[in-house]
């Protein structure tokens, strides 16, 4: 079986560990990353959720962070500091400073995001086909207004600087329109027997892949089943700031809410399949009605095989929708 999922970051990471447990061996994952996070700092490009993805799937993670290396040591940094030199908000290891000087370097030499993706990844050994949504540059910027009025802040900014603490008034992936999909993005999703929509945020990563003109278009015209799974849970996102920018493109921070943003197939939307925490089986008919195969089951990723459980229950909504 080919499997193709959209990811983010730390809970997009976490999902595909789990999914990579539920599937047989022979069964094939290609991962299209979010790379609307990227930043570009002391002259290296980071590219925190396709890092997150190889470093959890590979076994480097932080496993209490969710981000960054295992076992980190933090000298760059200090030394940065001694100079004055910023952003100080901004934790990036030196394991992890390694990562972005040997990408930063293959692009220099002229190597597309993709193959540095490959290269890096020819280390970790992820065990799925990490691809990023497009190789052009994309980075989501936030409008947001504080103490300093009006303004618009980089993502990273507004996640890791200010903690979500803001609303965020809008948001918006600056290069999306412009960006093409990286290679074998397409072929991906139109050659899967099975779309996946981990319980990543739903605005600024899920959504700013589908932002990259003709990503959307092949997951709606996708042979396959495409089935998602709720990052919100009992009307809050498990982790990260979804609610800030859901509110920020006008939809609630409900399990069905998300459901009826990413819409129903039938009507032109993205999903077969979606599955919503137990804590929200109330809503299963409210996503049903939107013309989408919903199910209840538990979603919460406390360990590797609770995720493969909510990996398999996905796979077999999506055997079920194909029927
Ligand atoms: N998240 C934080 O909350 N604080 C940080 O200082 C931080 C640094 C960082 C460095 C590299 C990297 O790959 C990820 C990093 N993250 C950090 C995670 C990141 O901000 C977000 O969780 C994702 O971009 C959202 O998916």
């Amino acid at each position: 079986m080919r499997i193709t999922a959209l990811a983010g970051g730390i809970g997009g990471a976490r999902f595909l560990r789990g999914l990579r447990a539920a599937v047989s061996p022979g069964d094939e994952i290609t991962v299209i990353g979010n790379t609307g996070d990227d930043i570009h700092l002391y002259g290296l490009k980071v590219c925190p959720d396709l890092d997150t993805v190889m470093y959890t799937l590979g076994g480097g993670i932080n496993e209490e962070q969710g981000w960054g290396r295992t076992g980190e040591t933090w000298s760059i940094k200090e030394e940065m500091k001694a100079y004055g030199v910023g952003p100080e908000w901004f934790g990036l290891g030196d394991r992890d400073f390694a990562t972005h000087i040997v990408r930063t370097q293959m692009l220099a030499a002229g190597y597309p995001l993709s193959a540095v993706t490959e290269a890096l990844c020819a280390r970790w050994q992820p065990g799925v086909r990490l691809l990023p949504m497009t190789d052009d540059r994309v980075e989501t910027h936030v409008r947001i207004t504080d103490a300093d009025g009006p303004r618009v802040v980089h993502f990273q900014e507004y996640w890791v600087r200010l903690h979500a603490a803001v609303d965020a008034e809008a948001i918006v992936p600056v290069g999306a329109d412009g960006a093409k999909p990286a290679p074998g993005v397409l072929e991906a999703i139109a050659g899967a027997d099975v779309v996946v929509l981990p319980p990543s945020n739903p605005v600024v990563s899920i959504g700013t892949i589908l932002a990259v003109p003709g990503i959307r278009e092949a997951v709606a015209a996708a042979p396959g089943p495409v089935v998602g799974l709720s990052p919100i849970v009992g009307g809050a996102p498990v982790r990260g700031m979804a609610d800030k920018v859901l509110a920020a493109v006008g939809v609630e921070t409900t399990a069905a809410a998300v459901a009826r943003h990413y819409g129903s197939r039938r009507s032109g939307g993205l999903l077969d399949g979606w599955l919503v925490d137990t804590a929200d089986a109330a809503s299963v008919d409210q996503v049903t009605a939107a013309g989408i195969a919903c199910r209840a089951v538990p979603l919460l990723m406390t360990s590797v095989e609770a995720t493969a459980e909510m990996a398999r229950a996905a796979l077999e909504l999506a055997a079920e929708a194909a029927k």
